[in-house]
C-alpha cells in the first residue's frame, strides 16, 4: 500500500495540465467517489493496527497535497485565461492612464523669455553647436590670445595646433555664433533671439556646469542707439521678474560690443532694501549688454557707417534660479521627478 501512496503523490506533484478541463478530470480520477484515492481510504480501514499510524499519517498528507495542487493549478489556469482574454477582448474596458510629464525649468523660461522678445518683433535664429573658430572667436572680435580660446576653457573637437587657427572645429562657448551666421546671410534690420546650448571646459559644482543654456539677442538697424537698448531691456526686467521691477547698468568689457554694461535687476525678495539673495545690495546681476562693436559688422559685411545695433546675453539657469529660488544649478541636470514635478503648474 505505501508504493500505492508514494505513486499517486508522484503523479501530483508531476501533474502539469495545460487547460482547467484537464485539472478537472484529474481531480476526479483521484478524488472522485471510485477514485484512487478513496479506494486507497477503503483500504486503509482492514490495515494491521500496529501500521494504521504511519499509513493514516501518509494518506493525510497524500490528500492535503492532491486538493492544495489540484486549487492552485484551478486558480492559475483560469487566470492565464482571463488575462489572454482580456488582451484581445474587451476594448470597452478603462485604459491605464500615463503619467503625464512637465516642462523642464529651464524650458519654461526660455519660452517665457522668447515670447517677451517675440512682442518686440524678434524672431528666433537657430544654429550648430558645434562651431568653428570664426564664428565663435574671430568674428566677435576676440584677439587671438584671449583666454576663452584656450584649451582649457573651450572644448576643441579639432585643433590644428597649439595657437588659435581659421581651421580649429569646437563646442561653441555661447550662442553669439548663431547671430553671427544671421548677420551673414542677412541684411539689416535684423531683430533675432537665439537661445540654446553652450559648453565651458569647466569643474562641475552648484554654481558652474560644462553645459548650459544661453539666450543672446540682435537688433541692428540704422539708428539704433544705447537709449533704445535701455528701454528693451527695462521692458524685459518687468515682464519677467513684474511690473515693479527696476534695472541698473554698470559699465562692463566684452570684446563684440563698445560700450559695454552689466544689467541688474531689483531683488524682488527684499524689494531693494537688502537681503542675503542680494547680498545686502538689493540687486541681482541678470545679463550682459553693449553696443555691436564696429569690427563685429564689418567682419559680417555690415556697414558700420550706415548702420549701428545692440546685443545682449543671458544664462537661462540664472534667470530660473532667481524666478524660481533654485539653488543648485546641478538640479537643471539630474532630472530627478521630485525637481522636476515642482514645476507641474508653471505652464
Ligand atoms: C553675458 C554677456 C553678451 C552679447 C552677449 C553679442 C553678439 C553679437 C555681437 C555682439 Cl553677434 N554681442 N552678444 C553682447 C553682450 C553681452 O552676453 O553675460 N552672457 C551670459
Amino acid at each position: 500500500m505505501i508504493e500505492k501512496i508514494n505513486e499517486l503523490l508522484r503523479q501530483v506533484e508531476e501533474f502539469s495540465p495545460k487547460a482547467a478541463a484537464e485539472v478537472e478530470e484529474f481531480r476526479i480520477r483521484i478524488l472522485g467517489k471510485k477514485g484512487e484515492l478513496t479506494a486507497l481510504m477503503d483500504e486503509f480501514k482492514s490495515v494491521a493496527p500496529e501500521l494504521k499510524r504511519e499509513l493514516g499519517q501518509k494518506l493525510n498528507a497524500l490528500k492535503n497535497e492532491a486538493l492544495q495542487r489540484i486549487n492552485t493549478l484551478k486558480e492559475e489556469l483560469q487566470n492565464a485565461a482571463a488575462d489572454s482574454a482580456s488582451q484581445v477582448g474587451d476594448m470597452t474596458r478603462p485604459g491605464t492612464a500615463e503619467e503625464l510629464g512637465s516642462r523642464h525649468p529651464i524650458s519654461l523660461v526660455k519660452n517665457e523669455i522668447v515670447e517677451v522678445f517675440a512682442r518686440l518683433g524678434y524672431t528666433v535664429a537657430d544654429g550648430p553647436e558645434i562651431e568653428d573658430d570664426q564664428h565663435v572667436f574671430s568674428s566677435l572680435n576676440f584677439p587671438p590670445e584671449h583666454p576663452a580660446r584656450d584649451m582649457q576653457d573651450t572644448f576643441f573637437i579639432e585643433k590644428a595646433s597649439s595657437e588659435p587657427s581659421e581651421k580649429d572645429i569646437l563646442l561653441r562657448t555661447h550662442t553669439s555664433s548663431i547671430q553671427v551666421r544671421t548677420m551673414e546671410h542677412q541684411k539689416p534690420p535684423i531683430r533675432v533671439i537665439c537661445p540654446g546650448r553652450v559648453f565651458r571646459n569647466e569643474a562641475i559644482s552648484y554654481r558652474a556646469h560644462c553645459i548650459f543654456h544661453q539666450i543672446e539677442g540682435l537688433y541692428i538697424d540704422e539708428g539704433v542707439s544705447f537709449a533704445d537698448m535701455k528701454q528693451s531691456l527695462l521692458y524685459f526686467a518687468k515682464e519677467i521678474f513684474g511690473e515693479q521691477a527696476q534695472i541698473r547698468m554698470r559699465p562692463s568689457y566684452f570684446p563684440f560690443t563698445e560700450p559695454s554694461a552689466e544689467v541688474d535687476v531689483s531683488c524682488n525678495l527684499c524689494g531693494g532694501k537688502g537681503c542675503p539673495v542680494c547680498k545686502g545690495t538689493g540687486w541681482l546681476e541678470i545679463m550682459g549688454c553693449g553696443m555691436v562693436d564696429p569690427n563685429v559688422l564689418k567682419a559680417s559685411n555690415i556697414d558700420p557707417e550706415k548702420y549701428s545695433g545692440f546685443a545682449f546675453g543671458m544664462g537661462i539657469e540664472r534667470i530660473a534660479m532667481l524666478k524660481y529660488g533654485v539653488k543648485d544649478l546641478r538640479l537643471y541636470f539630474e532630472n530627478d521627478v521630485r525637481f522636476l514635478h515642482q514645476f507641474d503648474d508653471a505652464l
